[in-house]
């Protein structure tokens, strides 16, 4: 493992800069070797180039972004956020209608991609109207899932989900019946609209429709005091052939209020260590995990999966204990050797929203 030495050694960049751009020329001082700007001040005259800076003509004055993306870049994501279900974090972000003749429907949200969702089924329509029963007739019903048998009336799982809500083009199985005709079902986004259909050999007797509902969990709405998992990702990417034999190093920080269920690294060796700052009374302390990556190739994404859980404080009540934002890390370091220089790479954190009423 090799751990970085003191940050000092390095010239510090941070990802994401801001640079005010003022009317009618601004010289940036930053080294354009690393940086790339916002395409749109191409608007505003092609930049030109300095010894160790960049000059743009604009019209009037801007605020960029330079991105630390010539060289090399690192950035973290939330993948996925998960809580028990059912539970305070789920919330309702779309209610889907899905009629009976037969139209495929769509959700009005986008479930993320690798992204994790409850969907819940409920309702009852008529598929099989006026047949005969007993003395009388039955307007024979269906479920998400089951559907009446008219001799009987009992509900039946029919073969090959005839009559079930299909979910994007796929039958599934909704699960054993349910006598309010309530089904849940745990769903995978997969970055487009989700689509529902009711799948039946006759639509046109069909009347009315069934609900389906999504639930999510929000990065933006966590309840306190609940136990939440985060799934996030380091991506590293060489734009640029590094020093040979210099390997990179990447170190993110993990918050005292979470500790670390496990990390996958897609090249290269990963270790958790404990900084050892946290040896005071009932004190918490953050854990690190450093990344040796080989020598990059360029133009490759190396990736970090991390997964993280609310702890403990040391009243023993589970965190997030406290309302508002609260940063899962300061963003990942990457230390890199360029042109025989070393360079330290500040990414992005990421952060979560923490709701609700405090005892
Ligand atoms: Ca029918
Ligand atoms: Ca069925």
């Amino acid at each position: 493992m090799i751990r970085a030495p003191p940050s000092s050694a390095w010239i510090s960049i941070i990802e994401g800069t801001e640079v005010t751009l003022t009317a009618t020329e601004m010289t940036v001082t930053q080294d354009y070797t690393f940086y790339v700007f916002d395409e749109w001040i191409v608007d505003g005259g092609s930049p030109t180039y300095y010894n160790s800076s960049v000059a743009f003509d604009v019209t009037e004055d801007v605020i960029a972004t330079a991105h630390y993306t010539k060289v090399i870049s690192v950035d973290k994501t939330l993948v996925d956020m998960t809580c028990d279900w059912p539970g305070d974090c789920w919330q309702l972000v779309d209610t889907v209608v899905v009629p009976s003749d037969g139209t495929t429907v769509q959700s009005v949200i986008t479930p993320a991609s690798g992204w994790s969702y409850f969907l819940k089924a409920s309702g009852t329509y008529m598929f099989w109207p006026n047949q005969p029963h007993g003395p009388g007739t039955i307007n024979a019903l269906a479920d998400a899932e089951y559907s009446q048998r008219p001799i009987d009336g009992n509900w039946e799982d029919l073969p090959t989900h005839i009559l079930d809500i299909a979910v994007d083009g796929a039958n599934i199985d909704w699960g054993t019946y349910n006598g309010e005709h309530v089904y849940y079902y745990e769903y995978t986004g997969t970055g487009t609209a989700a689509s529902f259909s009711i799948y039946d050999n006759n639509y046109a007797d069909n009347i009315g429709f069934l609900t389906v509902e999504i639930y999510e969990c929000d990065p933006n709405a966590i309840p306190l005091q609940t136990v939440v998992n985060f799934d996030m990702t380091i991506t590293v990417h060489a734009w640029d052939a590094l020093t040979p034999g210099t390997d990179i190093y990447v170190e993110d920080g993990i918050g005292a209020d979470l500790v670390v269920v496990g990390f996958t690294a897609s090249s290269g060796e990963a270790d958790d260590f404990n900084p050892g700052n946290g040896k005071g009374k009932n004190k918490m302390s953050a854990t690190k995990i450093g990344w040796t990556i080989d020598n990059p190739t360029v133009s490759i994404d190396y990736t970090l999966d991390i997964v993280v859980q609310t702890s403990k404080n040391p009243k023993g009540k589970q965190e997030y204990t406290s309302t508002g934002e609260h940063e899962l890390n300061s963003g990942p370091i990457v230390y890199f050797t360029y042109a025989g220089t070393l360079y330290m790479l500040q990414g992005p954190p990421v952060t979560v929203t923490v709701v609700g009423d405090e005892d």
